[in-house]
């Protein structure tokens, strides 16, 4: 690690947080807010289309931002995944090019780019450690979502390789919180399980249906606890390699779906819907090298679930 190479952050200083209105660039948007930060960049899509090279490059030259958040990308759930292979692979490698392009051309001093655990092949050892990736073949359900975040690991490392820019990629686990997407059709399974056990229970349903076997284990990280996890590699981490943020510890669909049941007050049956994928059967992060990098993960799953089940009846009814 060379430490030296991230100045100190100063409190004025402009930082771009690019999908500020998304779960992640929302709670990085309330971190920054909350440690001082007086100078969030933010922009909405109708006022900047990242998907736009040109309109990317003059937001960088008129703006200038010293410091990057990269948080924009399409993102879905495992359906939304395998039904709209071309737009996930299209617009996260649009976005991310431009993104990364405009910032090294504008001088930015830093930039973190956000992965995701799918990048890593479908049948890795458990749990996944960062020298996995590459090592064998995706899961399908996901491959081009994965493809493009790939790429964006190497457009930071080309970048970094080339021109020097500072560049820093994290692999975030299976994310959820405040901000989630609850659209059953494309979000991830935790929100989709709130909204069903919830709705079931005002409904007063016997039984919820959960997609697949039931049988697949995820690793879930509060999303407020990446943010968290995000400005502090900002601070202090500054290599080519990537580094996974997960909670080192996961649980399987099933027992996910019971716990979502308790926190919500639902107490019907649980039915399994195995006409819908599975996907990868596991993907465990390894995250000793976050550890070794002095951070852990503190909000509980069951905490967490409480948090956002508030912030759903809060928000989204
Ligand atoms: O969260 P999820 O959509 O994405 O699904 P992945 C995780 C597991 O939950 C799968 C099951 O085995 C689903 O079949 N599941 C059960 C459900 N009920 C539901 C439900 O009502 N909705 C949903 N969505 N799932 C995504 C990738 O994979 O994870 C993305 O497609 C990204 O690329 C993201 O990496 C983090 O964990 O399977």
């Amino acid at each position: 690690m060379t430490e030296a190479m991230t100045p100190a952050m100063k409190l004025n200083a402009p930082i771009f947080v690019a999908g500020h209105r998304g779960l992640v660039g929302s709670a990085i948007v309330r971190r920054l807010a909350a440690d001082g930060f007086t100078r969030v960049l933010t922009r909405t899509r109708s006022e900047l289309d990242l998907t736009d090279k040109r309109a990317v490059q003059a937001f960088f030259a008129a703006e200038k931002p010293a410091y990057v958040f990269l948080a924009a990308a399409k993102v879905g759930g495992i359906l939304a995944n395998d039904t709209f292979p071309a737009d996930f692979i299209r617009e996260n490698l649009e976005i991310q090019i431009n993104v990364i392009d405009a910032a090294w051309r504008a001088g930015v001093n830093k930039l973190v780019f956000l992965g995701s655990s799918c990048i890593y092949p479908k049948f890795a050892p458990q749990p996944i450690r960062e020298d996995s990736l590459l090592t064998g073949p995706l899961e399908p359900t996901n491959e081009w979502y994965a493809i493009a975040k790939i790429a964006g690991i190497k457009t930071c490392e080309a970048y970094r390789k080339q021109y020097g820019f500072n560049a820093i990629s994290l692999m975030p686990t299976n994310l959820y919180g405040p901000g989630d997407n609850f659209d059953l059709k494309s979000s991830h399974v935790l929100p989709a399980l709130i909204r069903k056990f919830h709705e079931a229970k005002l409904r007063g349903d016997s039984e919820v249906v959960v997609w697949g076997t039931g049988t697949p284990r995820r690793e879930f990280l509060y999303v407020d606890d990446l943010a968290d996890a995000c400005v502090h590699l900002f601070r202090s981490y500054d290599d080519a390699g990537v580094v996974n943020v997960g909670v080192g510890d996961d649980v399987s669909i099933a027992e996910l779906a019971s716990l979502v049941g308790e926190v919500v007050g639902f107490a019907g049956r649980i039915v399994y819907d195995t006409t819908k994928p599975d996907g990868t059967p596991r993907k465990l992060l390894d995250v000793s090298r976050l550890d070794g990098l002095g951070w852990k993960a503190k909000t509980r799953l069951e905490d967490g679930i409480r948090l956002t089940y508030r912030w759903y009846l809060e928000s989204c009814r």
